[in-house]
């Protein structure tokens, strides 16, 4: 029996070990997605390179919008302070520029304020790193923008952070102080701690014999009674005070004679406006977001005028940090792509009905789609990007509660195993899995089943 047991513990380790995929990046996709998509949106994500030496740079530019759909339930947006995030301080920031306004620091930000930002991040540890900008928000956490790998190759010259101090002497940062005062000092004080832990360990069994010692009164008093505490171990422990006390005494005499040139601590916090607003070409409204769990479809229908003097197009949405691209109206590349039907562009001054529909797992596999109990209650923002022949943009955010239905199929309890070939048994049918009428359950063809529903926001 027990070998048995030892035995499927370690199948059970082995498979564990052999089954699973390696963990890669930051689990960003476990972020919750109203997070992701109600807070702050990334567009135009830039980095200059993928792969640097150590010492060089990579430049990150984009577009950061803090949201007007800003949950209630979270706390802010007040300040905040623009960064990436890697894997530990691999990087190091060499400059930041928000709306052409240098940010060293925290900053005021407003809902629906969109910042152009430029971050130049210098390679200072050999490695491949999944890189992406953030926008932390006091009180709400770190939100993350699109990610990319980012590989900094070994310099056989080395690395180094020269920076030059108020006194004109050039230091490098990397070294500087490292070994005195900064490890020195540490190791002093970690010494005078031992001591005082040893004491209570070695000729004082207080921890070993515990059962005892709980037992014995503390005499604190030190007279002739009979308690854990003595006279002698009074004295030890004036004894290690008397170096705490020297030690730091000593630290700061230290301190004001090295370092007698010193500049108050920064802080000085200001607002960054929002980057200046595009001409008004494109004014859209959101009515309806319905997502398919059978065939993976998330279907918006939005309405949008053109307000401009040009033909528009939407040229991508945004989705947490995802760009999906209209191929039709030109835009290349991206995460995934979208559809949007009429394909046409919209004159000016025209308001036409969009269909919009991406199809495939991307959604899913993001966590984005408010699919399970914990999810339910979440509202979708996207981010369309509306761009005239003007060559003008229009960011307009939309929100929606999205309805969840399932396309009841032949088996209603399995997918499709392929969705991109329904098959001549299911054909698409206005967008819906439709059984042939040989199917047991033909009863039921077509039919939407309703998940869930939520009434539109305010
Ligand atoms: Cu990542």
């Amino acid at each position: 029996m027990r070998r048995r047991f030892a035995f499927v513990l370690l199948l059970g380790l082995v498979l564990t070990i052999f089954s699973s995929g390696a963990a890669w990046a930051h689990g960003e996709n476990a972020q919750e997605s109203w997070l992701r998509m109600n807070t702050v949106a990334f567009w135009n994500v830039n980095f200059s390179t993928d792969t640097i030496k150590q010492g060089e740079t990579v430049t990150i530019t984009g577009t950061a919008k803090v949201l007007e759909t800003w949950p209630k339930t979270l706390k802010g947006p007040d300040t905040a302070y623009l960064s990436v995030v890697a894997p530990g301080p691999v990087f190091l920031m060499k400059d930041r520029v928000i709306n052409d306004q240098a940010a060293p620091a925290s900053f005021y930000v407003q809902k629906g304020s969109v910042y152009n930002f430029k971050m130049t991040i210098q390679g200072r540890i050999p490695g491949r790193y999944h890189v992406h900008p953030s926008f932390a928000v006091k009180g709400a956490g770190s939100l993350i923008g699109p990610g990319q790998w980012i590989t900094v190759q070994k310099n056989s010259a080395g690395f180094a952070n020269p920076i030059t101090l108020y006194n004109g002497k050039t230091v490098n940062l990397e070294n500087f102080g490292l070994a005195w005062p900064v490890n020195g000092f540490s190791i002093l004080t970690f010494l005078v701690g031992l001591v005082w832990l040893l004491y209570w360990i070695v000729p004082k069994p207080t921890v070993s014999r515990l059962a005892v010692t709980s037992q014995l009164s503390v005499n604190d008093d030190g007279g002739d009674a009979v308690g854990l505490i003595t006279r002698k171990d009074h004295r030890a422990m004036n004894w290690i005070m008397l170096a705490a006390a020297l030690l730091l005494i000593g630290g700061w005499i230290y301190e004001a004679r090295a370092f007698p040139v010193k500049i108050p601590q920064q802080v000085d916090r200001f607002t960054i406006p929002s980057a200046p607003a595009p001409a008004t070409i494109a004014t859209a409204s959101m009515s309806k977001v319905t997502y398919d769990t059978a065939t993976q479809t998330l279907t918006a229908t939005v309405s949008a005028t053109n307000k401009g003097d040009t033909p528009m197009q939407m040229k991508d949405l945004h989705i947490a940090g995802l760009r999906f691209a209209n191929t039709a109206a030109g835009s290349q590349g991206g995460d995934g792509q979208i559809t949007v039907q009429p394909s046409t562009a919209i004159a000016p001054g025209q308001t036409q009905e969009l269909t919009m529909t991406i199809r495939g797992g991307l959604l899913e596999q993001q966590r984005l789609i408010p699919v399970g109990a914990g999810q339910s209650n979440t509202y979708m923002s996207f981010v369309a990007d509306f761009q005239n022949t003007g060559g003008v943009d229009n960011f307009l955010t939309g929100t929606r509660a999205p309805r969840t239905v399932r396309t009841v199929s032949a088996t209603p309890s399995s997918r499709p195993s392929t969705r991109s070939t329904p098959g001549s048994t299911r054909p698409i049918r206005n967008g819906r899995w439709t059984t042939s009428a040989s199917s047991a359950r033909s009863t039921r063809t077509g039919t939407w089943r309703r998940c869930s529903s939520r009434a539109a926001p305010t």
